[in-house]
């Protein structure tokens, strides 16, 4: 049951007799029976007059409220951000100048088609959205997990949404990109290319919340005290590293478990392993921004870590779930245009178009201009305007003065402050007005072709293999050709490969681009997930599948060196009640094997004696449980009486070192620094 906050008022009426438990109206009126509707007579008609029914189901006809147009399927979570190091020379906003200052923030991770009950593991960028609760007012960073963007001009948003977003006769597919509409759009739209490296990449199904990166992704200004600016791109780096699931195990959890992410984030906060990221920004001026190879204000183009590195300075940690889902999760509400005093946007068109749309859409979302007073959005600072009115009024304004400038005292009027309140940077413009798109913006290719160059082969594999997937999707061969004819501007050996995924008789010619690429921009091993592995089991989670019979010594060993590693371990069994173990003694499992499938752990360990590995070569989910590990690349132990199961797969013929036979503590010790591996890539 919900508990109101009750004012004063309400204190006063409890002293008259009336309990914290009981259940009341809206209206602060005991209800007697919940039960039932009142009724005309024993087998009559539901009363019209009963106000206590009525209410109840006004209510509820109206919890509603719009899913966000875009991001509608999201999870949030509370933090802090502390500041390790100064920017006190670039920037005046006090978030980026006070070491060791720590500021309150809710962030929302999203995907971006799906809708609100969509499944966690669709192929999809994700959002990455912070709002940091100043001293000085609320600055949103609304980011997502990858640096780039389909678009260059914030006009194409709403045709890039209609066509991903399910088609508008068929009302179908949800949440993918693997269908006509999107990759029709997406050919015709060639700046779109290097993005489409970044979503075809394993980028689009991390593993979890917890390991991914985050990018403010425009560029933006760092004002100083005097009045001068630096430009800016802010990066959330993941303190437990990077990590992503394969493609076929993405499906796969999408039907065992659509929350997978959600429910990935809950538990760790619930448990106190605490994720972070550090904030680390990218700061160049103008000077650099005029000799640099693309347009800095090209939401299309990344400025490479190894041409300006990246310099941390604080420390995101999400540490407290999201008391309701729908009062702070669902009514948060990011816009862009929120910014501190040093602070500034810069000119990228995607960027001004931004600050228009996020305001804008709140007001059809939450219903009315005052969703600011909503808790999850007010400010942390004391805030004072002359705001007044609206729907939902929250706060209650007192006195006589309500307009600017005023000449009353200080205590009832308040008035603009020059020297602290905010100043945009005084750049110059100048030019004539047109529809136009800078000719700096003209390469779509060269930064497409460096991102997949700087792919290792498992992952180059992993972006053909969702191009062929997804082209595959597509019912007319036009639009598979003509993405061909794009990627033959990136890499032939891809569009190659991709042509005889789908089984093209030949290749097409390639689009003309407007200027011609490069081919000489270097690798970046930042671009890699693999190549910037973290080298830790930390934060993952193993499964351990015991059953009758199971070593009672040999599951100690595994769950202890597990929890050395920092990992969080489940036991998965044929009955969810347990298995009875070689001392004699039953020990509880987390997952009945249907319901604890290998997909949502990161490892697994199979610890069965002999007689029990015999029955559960007959148990399909047993099997499911050992082929799709094997076939997900995962780290995988087994007790000698695994064999007939090993034998039944033919496993035992297709040894690796990824598959290891687990006998005692020393060998669950060695599994377990295998497994910072993450994944064992060599396998075939
Ligand atoms: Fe957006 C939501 C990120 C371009 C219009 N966007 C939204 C959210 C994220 C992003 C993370 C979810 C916020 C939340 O959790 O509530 N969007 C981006 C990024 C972009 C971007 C990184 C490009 C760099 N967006 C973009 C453009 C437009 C929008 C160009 C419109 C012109 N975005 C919206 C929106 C949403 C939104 C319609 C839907 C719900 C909301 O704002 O609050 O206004």
């Amino acid at each position: 049951m919900s508990q109101h906050k009750s004012g004063n008022a309400g204190e006063l009426h409890q002293s008259a007799g009336k309990s914290n438990k009981d259940l009341t109206t809206a209206q602060g009126v005991t209800v007697a029976d919940n039960q039932n509707w009142l009724k005309g007579g024993q087998r009559g008609p539901s009363l019209l007059e009963d106000q206590i029914a009525r209410e109840k189901i006004f209510h509820f006809d109206h919890e509603r409220i719009p899913e966000r147009v875009v991001h509608a399927r999201g999870y949030g979570a509370h933090g802090v951000f502390k500041l390790n190091e100064s920017l006190k020379g670039y920037t005046r906003a006090r978030i980026l100048c006070e070491v060791g200052e720590e500021t309150p923030v809710f962030v929302r991770f999203s995907t971006v088609a799906g809708s609100k009950g969509s499944a966690d593991l669709a192929r999809d960028v994700r959002g990455f959205a912070v709002k940091f609760y100043t001293r000085e007012g609320n600055w949103d960073l609304v980011g997502n997990n990858i640096p780039v963007f389909f678009i260059q001009d914030a006009i194409k948003f709403p045709d890039l949404i209609h066509a991903v977003k399910p088609a508008p006769d068929r009302g179908f597919p949800q949440a993918q990109t693997a269908h006509d509409n999107f990759w029709d759009f997406i050919s015709l739209t060639p700046e779109s290319m290097h993005m489409v490296m970044w979503i075809m990449s394993d980028r689009t199904i991390p593993r979890s919340f917890r390991f991914m990166e985050g990018f403010g992704v425009h560029t933006f200004r760092l004002v100083n005290e005097e009045g001068r600016s630096h430009f800016v791109k802010f990066h959330w780096k993941p303190r437990l590293g990077m990590q992503s699931v394969v493609w076929n195990e993405a499906l796969k959890l999408n039907g065992m478990e659509p929350d997978f992410h959600r429910r990935d984030l809950w538990e760790a906060i619930e448990a106190g392993n605490y994720p972070q990221w550090d904030l680390g920004v990218q700061i160049f001026d103008q000077e650099f921004a005029d000799s640099f190879d693309f347009d800095v204000l090209d939401a299309t183009k990344i400025i490479p870590e190894e041409q300006v590195p990246v310099r941390t300075i604080g420390t995101l940690t999400l540490n407290g779930n999201a008391r309701n889902f729908f009062a702070e999760t669902e009514q948060v509400a990011f816009c862009t245009q929120n910014i501190v005093p040093g602070i500034d946007h810069s000119n990228d068109p995607l960027l001004q178009g931004r600050n228009f749309s996020y305001l804008d859409t709140q007001l059809k979302r939450l219903g009315g201009p005052n969703f600011t007073h909503i808790p999850v959005n007010a400010p942390r600072c004391p805030f004072h305007n002359y705001q007044r009115d609206g729907h939902m009024t929250m706060e209650v304004p007192e006195g006589r003065v309500n307009y600017e400038p005023n000449s009353w005292d200080e205590k009832d009027g308040v008035r603009e402050n020059p020297q602290t309140g905010f100043t945009s940077f005084a750049e110059s413009l100048g030019g004539e007005k047109a529809r136009i798109r800078a000719d700096s913006f003209a390469d779509h290719y060269s930064q497409a072709r460096q991102f997949y160059c700087s792919q290792t082969d498992t992952e180059q594999q992993h972006i053909q293999d969702a191009l062929v997937f997804e082209l595959s999707k597509v019912q007319r061969t036009q639009i598979r050709q003509r993405m061909v004819s794009h990627l033959l501007n990136i890499d032939r050996k891809l569009a190659r490969h991709v042509a005889d995924g789908l089984g093209l008789d030949k290749l097409p010619a390639k689009t003309e681009p407007a200027v011609a690429p490069r081919n000489d921009l270097s690798p970046s091993d930042a671009l890699s997930i693999l190549k910037s592995q973290p080298d830790t089991f930390k934060g993952r989670k193993l499964g351990i599948l015991i059953a009758e019979g199971t070593d009672d010594a040999l599951l100690s060993a595994f769950i202890k060196a597990a929890k050395d590693a920092g990992a969080q371990v489940e036991t998965v069994a044929p009955q969810v009640e347990g298995a009875i173990l070689s001392n004699g003694k039953k020990h509880p499992a987390d997952q009945l094997i249907d319901g604890g499938p290998s997909v949502v752990y990161d490892a697994v360990a199979l610890l069965l004696q002999d007689q029990a590995a015999e029955k559960l070569c007959h148990s399909k989910p047993c099997l499911d449980f050992l082929s799709d590990a094997y076939a997900h690349k995962k780290f995988i132990a087994y007790s000698a009486g695994c064999r007939p199961l090993m034998a039944k797969l033919g496993l035992d013929k297709h040894r690796d070192k990824g598959l290891q036979l687990a006998e005692n503590s020393r060998d669950a010790e060695r599994f377990m620094d295998s497994c910072k591996a993450l994944r064992f890539w060599q396998r075939s």
